[in-house]
Formats: structure tokens, sequence, C-alpha cells
């Protein structure tokens, strides 16, 4: 395990990059700087060497064999648990639902909480910079109940009307869905009010993590959000694999999203007794590789410190932020006071794709889209933004091959 810097020395990035093996190879025969990070985070040799581990050592189904693989299996999966319970500060193990990812942990909340609880005249809020991931999902749950979907503006900058939030809510208010951080625009919103607010009408709060969890310590204890998804894959660890937090009374009072193996005690034609938490919400064999390898990712960044990677973070995007700002014709989507990871734009006269084409062919990788934010495109009466996303392995020097790419694709078009 990488050791982490000592408290006040300088964040020693290039001993971590040395730890992901991608961040070496070239593309089009230039060093591939990688700066899509918040579609997917690369991954270090410590979760690919603990998969390995797995399939080498110890390959057993879990819960269920009295055998040596299969018990080291299990021990593994449910020490994966505990150390993600400790990672967002989790009251309990049994509150951590392994699922595929931030998706299918929003479609769970939406069907198993809100399928049997709401109904026409029902509210449910969203905000104008949600993923699609926490949009859809709630209309379709809105199609079933009659219970309708409302909308919190944001402003120019890209931050939540806070006023018109207070005005949406009310005694209809069931469910109020927000990302903690927005992967279109990089905003931090401000969940803790946003919680204590929609509390104080009788709301349950999901907050959409997929952002957060890279970048930020979480506390679920300090947030008090009533749910929380993110996913494994952006947090460094397998693609496949992500985490719902609940709090343990609302799981316990939640029907199975899924029926199947090990989420069961007892079945009968009759009557089918569910399993106790978190495995009345594990159906079926799950992805255990995954899991495991999930916790080698929790260790790797606590090792590291969130604290820290937050802050070298932060300082990478104000570098990212004043030279992207210095480029004539570059228009920043997203200006938010408070802002993480993210540097969305889109250049005059150039579209996003064709940068994100442009630039590949110096081995830089961005996204270019609607980054299944299509809401947020419309905000902005944009097709389409480039985005460059950051983890904690990047650096200033990407950074200037960024904006020198930048103005060589304005060179070529101009
Ligand atoms: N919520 C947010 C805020 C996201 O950024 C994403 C993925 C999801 C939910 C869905 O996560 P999944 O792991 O279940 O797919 N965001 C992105 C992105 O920005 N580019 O590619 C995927």
């Amino acid at each position: 395990m990488t050791a982490a810097a000592p408290h006040g020395a300088a964040f020693p990035v290039e001993r971590y990059r040395a730890d992901f093996p991608v961040l070496a190879r070239r593309v089009h025969d230039q060093p591939l700087v990688y700066l899509d990070n918040a579609a997917t985070a690369q991954k270090p040799r410590q979760v690919m060497e603990t998969l390995d581990d797995y399939y080498r050592d110890y390959n057993s189904n879990i819960h269920r064999g009295v055998h040596t693989l299969s018990e080291q299996a299990t021990a593994a999966y449910e020490a994966a648990r505990k150390k993600i319970q400790t990672f967002i500060n989790a009251a309990s193990h049994q509150e951590i639902i392994f699922v595929r990812g931030t998706t299918e942990a929003i479609n769970l909340v939406a069907q198993s909480y809100g399928r049997n609880r709401l109904g026409a005249g029902d509210e449910i809020i969203v905000s104008e910079m949600e993923h699609h991931s926490n949009i859809v999902p709630w209309q379709l749950l809105c199609e079933q109940t009659g219970a309708t979907l409302q909308v919190i503006p944001i402003n120019d900058a890209g931050e939540l009307d806070m006023d018109a939030y207070k005005n949406l809510l009310g005694d209809n208010t069931r469910i109020v869905a927000i990302g903690h951080i927005s992967n279109a625009l990089g905003s931090v919103n401000p969940v803790t009010e946003i919680t204590a607010l929609a509390h104080a009408v009788g709301a349950v709060v999901l907050l959409d993590g997929a952002q957060a969890a890279p970048h930020t310590s979480l506390d679920v204890a300090a947030l008090d959000c009533d749910f929380y998804a993110f996913s494994g894959h952006k947090l460094f660890g397998p693609t496949g694999i992500g985490v719902l937090y609940g709090k343990q009374a609302l799981l316990e009072a939640m029907p199975p999203y899924h029926g199947g193996g090990d989420m069961i005690k007892m079945v009968t034609f009759k009557k089918t007794l569910y399993n106790d938490l978190p495995y009345k919400f594990e159906a079926g064999t799950p992805y255990i590789a995954g899991v495991i390898g999930l916790g080698a990712a929790v260790d790797y960044v606590s090792a590291i410190g969130m604290d820290q990677i937050q802050a070298y973070e932060d300082e990478l995007l104000r570098y990212a932020t004043t030279a992207a700002v210095g480029v004539p014709g570059l228009t920043l989507i997203g200006t938010a006071a408070h802002k993480a990871g993210i540097l969305s734009f889109v250049l005059d006269g150039i579209h996003p794709h064709d940068l994100g084409t442009i630039l590949d062919h110096d081995g830089i990788a961005i996204r270019a889209g609607h980054h299944c934010a299509m809401p947020v495109m419309e905000r902005y009466r944009v097709p389409a933004t480039a985005r460059a996303s950051f983890a904690f392995y990047n650096t200033r020097e990407e950074v200037d091959k960024l904006i020198a790419g930048i103005d060589k694709a304005k060179d070529i078009f101009n």
C-alpha cells in the first residue's frame, strides 16, 4: 500500500501515478493525458492485484459454502462492506447495500421506497443539473404512482436556486433527490442544508454521490441523508459495482428490489421470509471480486487521505480554471463558487466533438457531449460541452498540455 504523504508535505503525485499502470502508456505516440475521470477513473495496481488474488487464490461463492475457499471469499466480501461503512461513516454495516452502481442504487430506492408509498398529489424534487440517472428513475416512479416531478432551477453560474427550492418544498414533498457534485458543471451542492430543509417537511433525501465519492471525504451521519449512492468505478475500483447507503429503519421497512437466492431466510410456495439487511437487497450471486476490489480502492484512497486528495485537486482545478479563462473564445460552463473536479467549456467555432478528436491525437482524453445531463445543455443553450475531469493523479503539466492542445485546435480551425 502506498504510504500517505507526511502532514504538510507536498502531495507526492508522481509516487501515486506510478501505482496506475495505464498512466504510463502512450496514445498516438504521445504520453496519455487522462482527463476523463468523471466518466470512469483509472485503477491502481493494488486494486488489480486484489482482483487477481481473488480469482487465483480463493474464487468461490459466498455465504453458502462450508469449505475454506468460500469462507475466505465471504470474509473478504464482508470485510469490504465494513471498509465502506467506515469510509462513509455509516452507523452499521447493515446499511451498506452492494449494487451495480449509482444507477442501480437510485432505481432501487425509487422502486422499493417509492412505489408503495407515493401516489397522486405527491411530489418528488430533483434539480436542473441532475445526471439522467437521477431523473429517469423518478419519472418512471411518477408514471407508476401518479406523483409529479418538481425541478429546482440553477443560476447562470450553475448553482442551485435555494429560494426556489424552499418554495417547491411543502406538505406534498415526499422525496428530494439531488446530486452532491454535478458531473456536467462541477458544482458542489449545499447538501447538508438541502437535507435539513427536506426533513423539515417530512421528505426523505437521496444524494447522488457518483461525482463526490472520488473527490471529498464522505460522512453520511453528518449529512443526515436518508440514502447515498455512488459507483465503484469512479472511485478507482472495478466497473459493475456500487454502493447504496440507506438508514437502517428505512431499509428495514422497504420490500426487496430483486427476488432470488441469498435474499431469503425461508421459501415455501405459501410464504417466503426475507433475509435480514443487507442481504435482503442482494439477490443472487453478487460481483464478489468487484466488492473486494472496491474495498481495496477504498483502502488505497484512505491511505492517501481524502482531505489531502481534495486539497490537491482544488488547487489543480484553480490552476486549470485560471488557464482556461485566459484562452480567447473559451467559455466555461459552470462557474459555481464551490466546484470540484470538473472543467466544462465550449469554444467559439469548434464543436466539442472536433476538439475531443484533435486532443486525442495528442494523447489527451476528454469527454465531449451532453454528459447524460441534457437539461443542463438546454439550460445553457449549447448542444454539448467539452469536459476535462480531474483525479488526484493529474498534474499541472497535464493541464498545460490540455491548454496547448486547445490552442492548437483553434489554429487548425481558424
Ligand atoms: N450520477 C452522476 C452524477 C454521474 O456523474 C453518473 C455517471 C451517474 C450518476 C451514473 O453512474 P453509473 O456508474 O451508474 O453509470 N457519470 C458519467 C459521466 O459524467 N460520464 O460518464 C458517466
